[in-house]
């Protein structure tokens, strides 16, 4: 499959986050990337570098305002102290109910929580560069499919589908699901519907098109009762306004066996074809897998062919775009048995 890359995701390499209250490693990593990219290789799969510029994309599904703070953020980190180099931005203020979040405040620390869901992204050197190639990859993807490609894949991190128009969150800083629906859009399909079959709810782009009836956004994740993202992501978000009926979201019991999720993207694929979607994006996270060591779900590597196939059968050009997944030295086997069973290999 038609896949694009860029090594600037090396330089978002972040050395811990915090669990428990702890220090622990990342478990987001440039070694997901560099497996993804090692199995295509290795199963012919033929790596492309970005050949499009997101940036005027970006400003349609992100606010000017957070864009700016992202590109200077890791300089201004560095305005405090030198010395920042070696340390990691967390936010520890967010502007919670009864709270303003229209002024941005002077303070970094401030402005870093005014634009953060939680304190699990953390940020890097290299993580505006990272995130924008991968931003570019997927409106590269976008122009390939509009181009008459069948598909194309984004081997991209930081992952996105947790950020939303005004903030980052859960490993995300860009939405890169977004910006290739966006583009998809723009390109001249009527109606585009982004499926989200990573293990956690998509918050980030479910807000984005949240109102929007051309793009329906439906996801297949863990209960948010019991599971992050927590605070979005339950069975009665159907949209709102002129988007009422374009959102649809299938939470399952953490534990659930294959059977029970592959029961629910049937559900899934037959809101896409309810909703006469003329192209697909697709949100793959491979978190669902039973090695994951954040999860609960039970996906086995050939269950991610299964995925493919059926994917195969909604009959729409698709662009695949990778989110979450954290076993690491599966993830590339993984996410390539999904494209080899879209094409059918
Ligand atoms: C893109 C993506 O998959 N983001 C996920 C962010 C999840 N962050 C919260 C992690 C909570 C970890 N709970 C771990 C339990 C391990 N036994
Ligand atoms: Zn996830």
């Amino acid at each position: 499959m038609l896949t694009f890359h860029a090594p600037e995701h090396a330089g978002h390499a972040p050395a811990h986050e915090f669990f428990r209250g702890e220090k622990v490693p990342c478990f987001e990593t440039p070694a997901r990337v560099a497996f993804v990219c090692a199995e295509l290789t290795a199963r012919g799969h033929a790596l492309r570098a970005p050949d499009a510029d997101s940036r005027a994309l970006l400003a349609e599904v992100h606010t000017p305002r957070y864009l700016a703070f992202l590109e200077g953020a890791w300089d201004q980190w560095l305005a405090l102290d030198p010395g920042n180099a070696a340390r990691q931005p967390f936010p520890s203020v967010w502007p919670i109910r009864t709270l303003r979040s229209d002024v941005e405040p002077a303070n970094f620390t401030a402005r870093l929580g005014l634009y953060s869901m939680d304190n699990g992204c953390p940020l890097a050197a290299g993580t505006w560069r990272a995130a924008k190639a991968g931003a570019d990859a997927a409106l590269s993807a976008a122009r390939a499919v509009d181009a008459g490609a069948p598909a194309a894949f984004c081997a991209t991190r930081p992952p996105g589908h947790h950020a939303g128009p005004d903030f980052m969150g859960g490993y995300c800083f860009l939405n890169n699901a977004a910006v290739a629906a966006q583009a998809l859009r723009n390109q001249g399909a009527a109606r585009v519907a982004v499926l989200d079959v990573d293990y956690h709810h998509g918050n980030g782009t479910q807000a984005i098109f949240y109102a929007r009836p051309d793009v329906l956004v439906t996801s297949l994740h863990a209960d948010p009762r019991l599971e992050y993202p927590f605070y979005l992501g339950h069975a009665d978000e159907t949209g709102e306004g002129p988007g009422q009926g374009c959102n649809l979201n299938l939470p399952l019991a953490p534990g659930s066996s294959a059977e029970v999720w592959f029961e629910a993207l049937e559900a899934a694929c037959a809101k896409v074809q309810e909703h006469r979607a003329e192209a697909l994006v697709v949100s793959l996270g491979l978190d669902t897998f039973a090695g994951d060591p954040l999860t609960t779900f039970a996906l086995a590597s050939e269950d991610f062919r299964r995925l493919g196939a059926r994917l195969r059968r909604l009959g729409l050009p698709a662009v695949f775009i990778l989110e979450g997944g954290y076993a690491a030295a599966e993830l590339g086997i993984n996410a390539v048995n999904v494209l080899d069973g879209f094409e059918g290999a």
